[in-house]
């Protein structure tokens, strides 16, 4: 009896946390988004290999990534630029750029970077920390979908001109144990911001997506986003609650994270939010298979794909 009066008690409470946050109310339209495609985008990247900077892997997914760019967008432009890493190597490094209606003079910017980590430095078994990862949730998953925005936005063309940016060499920081002083984080997006694809070109706000295909994924407001564009954070989490994904989008602070965003906003004329998987439970601030070798295919959930993709459509259709 007891046991049973606390099962009712759970359904009853897992009920009302559903009704607020979860359900979305019966005037809702979600937009359309393929989750099965944006899971399919994914898994067509971690299908290269790990996308290292200097591999074969990573320059045939840079030639996909054109390619694919290309049947969505208007005009694709190839940035390329010399990433000079913190061990003194230099590899050549790609930036992709998507317009979608480049005509229109308001843009949002929709990022993620494309490339993957060289070595797992955070992996639980010392074997393995200089596997290269195959980076499907940090990489691979906001890719993924920010594809899936474009297929759709190329059949229902936006009100604002839109820009998808692929950041190159975001991931090629120094491990864990190594300490170099230095910006070697975001390369990409440090050349892209001091070198923009057309001179003088801004937007009116930019959206960055990093790990976003954990199961139940949690973004927290991270702090530079907040810092730097308080009203752009506001717009997007409240957007994800109206659509009925307030467990995912939650209003609480998260890290304070040195991601692309953050180079954006330094030397960019315009700002960027990043929209970033929290844990504070895991110790790193990320999801536990962050730079693991576990952060492969097995590891998305389409479900998390969709509502970040939904979230994005809405708010550009809200414009
Ligand atoms: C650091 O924690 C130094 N950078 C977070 C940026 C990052 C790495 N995003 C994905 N991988
Ligand atoms: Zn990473």
């Amino acid at each position: 009896m007891v046991l049973l009066g606390a099962a009712v008690l759970f359904a009853a409470c897992d009920r009302t946390k559903k009704s607020t946050t979860e359900t979305p109310k019966a005037t809702v339209v979600l937009p359309a988004f393929d989750h099965d495609s944006a899971y399919a985008y994914v898994k067509a990247q971690t299908d290269f290999g790990p996308r290292v900077l200097g591999t074969e892997a990573h320059e045939r997914c840079g030639d996909w990534l054109a390619t694919t760019l290309r049947a969505f967008c208007d005009t694709v432009y190839s940035q390329h630029f010399t990433a000079k890493t913190y061990d003194g190597k230099q590899y050549p490094g790609t930036n992709f750029i998507g317009s979608i209606a480049p005509e229109k003079s308001k843009r949002i910017v929709l990022a993620a970077h494309w490339d993957s980590r060289p070595f797992a430095d955070h992996d639980p078994l010392p074997a393995n920390r200089e596997t290269p990862i195959d980076g499907a949730n940090d990489g691979a998953s906001g890719v993924g979908v920010l594809l899936e925005v474009a297929h759709q936005l190329h059949e229902n063309q936006p009100n604002v001109g839109v820009d998808i940016v692929f950041f190159d060499a975001e991931d090629y920081g120094p491990r864990e144990s190594e300490h170099v002083p230095g910006d070697w984080w975001g390369l990409g997006a440090q050349h892209w911001a001091k070198n923009p694809h057309i001179e003088g070109y801004t937007a009116e706000y930019g959206i960055l997506l990093d790990m976003v295909g954990s199961p139940n994924a949690q973004f927290m407001q991270e702090q530079f986003s907040m810092r730097d564009a308080q009203e752009v954070v506001r717009k997007v989490w409240s957007t994800a609650y109206d659509l009925g994904h307030g467990q995912y989008f939650q209003n609480k602070p998260g890290g304070v994270i040195t991601d692309d965003h953050y180079y954006v906003n330094k030397y960019a004329p315009f700002k960027m939010i990043d929209i970033i998987h929290y844990d504070a439970a895991s110790g790193t601030g990320f999801d536990p298979v962050w730079h693991t070798v576990n952060d492969n295919i097995q590891h998305i959930d389409r479900n998390t794909l969709g509502v970040v993709g939904t979230t994005l459509l809405q708010v550009i259709k809200n414009e």
